[in-house]
């Protein structure tokens, strides 16, 4: 395909004349068709990965680097006057995920790609996506986030199927994105929209739309605020949607491939990326039934098809759906689960392992659990609390069913794309080799006294803070000096992962300056967060956090020393300018509560040191890296888990014992605090960390502070810390998601 000529037919311009809009297009254009050229598919069983997110981030680049063409582009471009980032940021980035789970799904098709595997992703299209953040009085607002233009990456195809729900019936039709892997073959994201959805139903700039009205509003927005049985029940509208969607894709697929649904496994291996999909199990098995075969048949051919991953062991994010919501969006599915549930019943006297409780509650991880075959966890140490804690009780029956598979993330996107010059400089050292094989990064051990290169590392580092530093100027006017250390969280907002501990130490430091204790390097702290809409306790800690920044910008004797950041709309586009350029990161989540964590996974390989408790696969990089190459702190996991089991955590101990911790405190409440934020907001998070603090901020606060004041410390001597860079980029290799992949594949998929 020629660019060049594409132009001719588009706009009958040439390169220089196009506008960078033109070009976006045209690029879209070429390399949509470049990547259809790949698509091949190979090998019996198929691989089906479905997952109610995939946060794709933008794909321009990304699908240029992986058909080998960016260079040739961009120089092409540069030739006539143009340049590709500056095309890129036409890009609209569709936001189809909250964060790590919809990312993680993202990075694990770009491996299945990469390394020629048959498989497909199935999702859905949500219009809308998730939802774009605008800060208003210091507070976060939901805007809509349209990312589909007239031309994008969506190709639209011939597959509808009606969708039946309790009363009524609806048309899905599938669209496809082609996901480039590296250097191979392509492979589909298939999303599935309702083709009676009406975008015309939200109101004006808001994300309101009528809950009730499901033909126009199933496929507008991500998982809508579930704070209320009406968003609830679309929720469930949507998961079945995408389920009943996507199992007649599949068994469409096996027999048009010839195959005969008796050996569906023989086919097809199902991935259910946590419980959102879960409905696919007695959908399949009804399907089946549809078609002639036995219920006994068909519930063991689809045991042997599907595998669970779960996610978290937060209890609140375990979905659990009331029978009667179920009855109403899919009572075709109902006697189905009942049966399930006997057959349950009768084989086990435990309860806790029924997939109807007593409450008649339908748990969908149990039904995950007892009809799929393969139930993995995403981190060492998660699959551990899972088999040892909270699934326990199923570990018993199935202990062969348990396996772990530690998350990773794909280096196309997460260093090649986000980090030219890191990139450069690693291929100058160890030649190119890390490209196809991540574990060739040790390597680069091999120079971790070699001041040449620790100097060269640093000058890498400093760029990207300049890069940073121009960004976040001319798209968001913030102004950040380049020669403090850069200290980032970016997460979405949740009080386990803590964002208020950062807060709190914000705090602290703010008053040993005024106090005349100023830190030898200035601190730049940023972050970046979303809030779901309906959790206000995580919405005030953002608030929080945006008049900490307001105070401190206006107060001449601190900001020469201390800058807050919160960053508007983080998501993935924003990730890879803020992650090259962080010296620290913050993985301060409570132990045990983090399930993984991917983004400490990319801060490592971009040369961050990370600073974080013993949970989820900070385990892992802790070990990897030996102690001198991270900041550990905080309780166990062992020690969170005996509080939770004892009940005997009381944060209202810690403030009162604690002067440093008292002052942290009060000052959210503050006259100083006051007079810029809401009343109301302050003094709610104010209440929730003295009397309740689930996560127990206070618990590890000290420890946390003494941790990071190390770290600062430590920073100071720059070849020293130029090597503990080093040495976690050298280590990254382990978290590349082709290694995680590779490994779903021989353990579980076996494609
Ligand atoms: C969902 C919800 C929904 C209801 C309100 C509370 C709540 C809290 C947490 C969640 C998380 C759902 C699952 C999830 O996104 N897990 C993330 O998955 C990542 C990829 O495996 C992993 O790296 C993160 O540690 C994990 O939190």
């Amino acid at each position: 395909m020629n660019l060049e000529k594409i132009l001719k037919e588009r706009c009958n311009k040439s390169i220089r004349n196009c506008t960078d809009q033109e070009l976006y297009y045209a690029l879209l254009e070429m390399t949509k068709h470049m990547a259809q050229e790949k698509v091949s598919s190979k090998g019996k069983r198929k691989l089906y990965y479905i997952s109610a997110e995939f946060l794709i981030g933008k794909l321009l680049s990304n699908n240029l680097i992986n058909l080998g063409i960016y260079d040739d582009v961009k120089q092409l471009l540069e030739e006539n006057g143009k340049n590709l980032s500056e095309i890129e940021e036409l890009e609209p980035e569709p936001s189809l995920g909250n964060g790590g789970l919809g990312r993680l799904a993202a990075c694990f098709l770009d491996s299945i790609a990469t390394l020629g595997l048959n498989g497909d992703g199935v999702g859905l299209n949500y219009h809308y996506g998730l939802f774009r953040q605008v800060f208003q009085d210091h507070l976060q607002c939901e805007t809509p986030n349209p990312w589909m233009e007239k031309e994008s990456w969506l190709t639209k195809t011939d597959r509808t199927y009606p969708i039946s729900f309790g009363g009524f019936t609806l048309t899905t039709r599938m669209y496809d994105i082609d996901v480039t892997g590296y250097g191979s073959r392509t492979t589909k994201l298939h999303l599935f929209d309702v083709e009676s959805v009406d975008e015309s139903i939200v109101k004006d700039d808001s994300i309101d739309f009528d809950k009730e009205d499901i033909a126009k509003n199933l496929t507008l927005f991500l998982y809508p605020d579930d704070s209320d049985d009406k968003g609830r029940l679309l929720r469930i509208y949507q998961q079945y949607f995408m389920v009943s969607s996507g199992a007649r894709l599949i068994l469409d697929e096996v027999e048009e491939r010839g195959g005969n649904l008796h050996d569906l496994s023989d086919y097809a291996a199902i991935q259910i990326n946590d419980t959102h999909p879960t409905m696919v199990i007695p959908e399949l098995i009804r399907l089946l039934m549809e078609r002639g075969i036995l219920m006994d048949e068909a519930i063991e051919i689809v045991s042997k098809t599907c595998a669970y991953t779960n996610h978290t062991i937060l209890a609140e994010a375990l979905e659990t759906w009331p029978m009667h919501y179920l009855d109403q969006v899919v009572p075709q599915l109902m006697p189905i689960i009942r049966e399930l549930d006997n057959r349950v019943r009768k084989k086990y006297r435990d309860p806790s392992v029924y997939i109807i409780d007593e409450e008649n509650r339908v748990h969908m991880a149990h039904i995950d659990i007892h009809y799929g075959y393969s139930v993995n966890g995403v981190a060492y140490l998660h699959t551990e609390i899972l088999k040892n804690t909270e699934l326990n009780h199923f570990y018993r029956l199935y202990p062969e069913k348990f396996n772990n598979k530690t998350n990773g993330i794909t280096f196309r996107r997460w260093l090649l794309h986000c980090n030219h010059g890191l990139a450069s400089l690693i291929e100058d050292l160890i030649g190119a080799g890390f490209k196809k094989d991540a574990m060739e990064l040790e390597k680069l051990e091999a120079f971790a006294e070699d001041a040449g290169v620790l100097e060269r590392l640093l000058e890498v580092k400093k760029n990207c803070k300049l890069e940073l530093k121009d960004y976040l100027e001319q798209t968001q006017g913030i102004c950040l000096n380049e020669n403090s250390v850069f200290d980032i969280q970016i997460k979405r907002l949740h009080e386990y992962k803590r964002q208020q501990m950062n807060a709190l130490y914000v705090i602290q430091k703010y008053f040993e300056i005024k106090e005349g204790k100023l830190p030898v390097t200035p601190i730049t702290v940023l972050f970046g967060a979303k809030a779901a809409p309906a959790y206000v306790i995580a919405k005030d800690i953002i608030h929080l956090i945006l008049c900490l920044q307001q105070l401190i910008d206006n107060d001449p004797e601190v900001s020469p020393y201390l800058k807050v950041v919160m960053v508007e709309n983080y998501n993935v586009t924003l990730a890879e300018k803020l992650i090259p350029a962080a010296d620290i990161h913050e993985q301060i989540s409570l132990a045990s509560k983090e399930a993984s964590g991917t983004s400490n996974m990319k801060f490592m390989l971009n040369g961050a040191v990370a600073l974080g408790t013993m949970d989820g696969a900070n385990v892992e990089i802790a070990d990897l890296v030996g102690k001198d190459n991270i900041y550990i702190f905080g309780e166990s996991s062992d020690t969170v888990i005996e509080h939770y089991a004892k009940a005997d955590y009381r944060s209202r101990d810690f403030y009162e014992k604690d002067p440093d911790i008292k002052r942290a405190v009060d000052f959210i409440i503050s006259d100083e605090l006051l007079e810029i934020g809401q009343k109301e907001n302050l003094e709610r998070l104010y209440h929730e960390l003295l009397n309740k603090d689930w996560f127990m901020t206070l618990l590890d606060f000290k420890s946390y502070v003494q941790e990071k004041e190390k770290a600062f410390r430590e920073y100071e001597d720059r070849e020293s810390w130029a090597k503990k860079m080093l040495i976690n980029i050298s280590k990254a290799g382990f978290f590349s998601s082709d290694r995680t992949i590779a490994q779903y594949n021989d353990e579980v998929w076996k494609l």
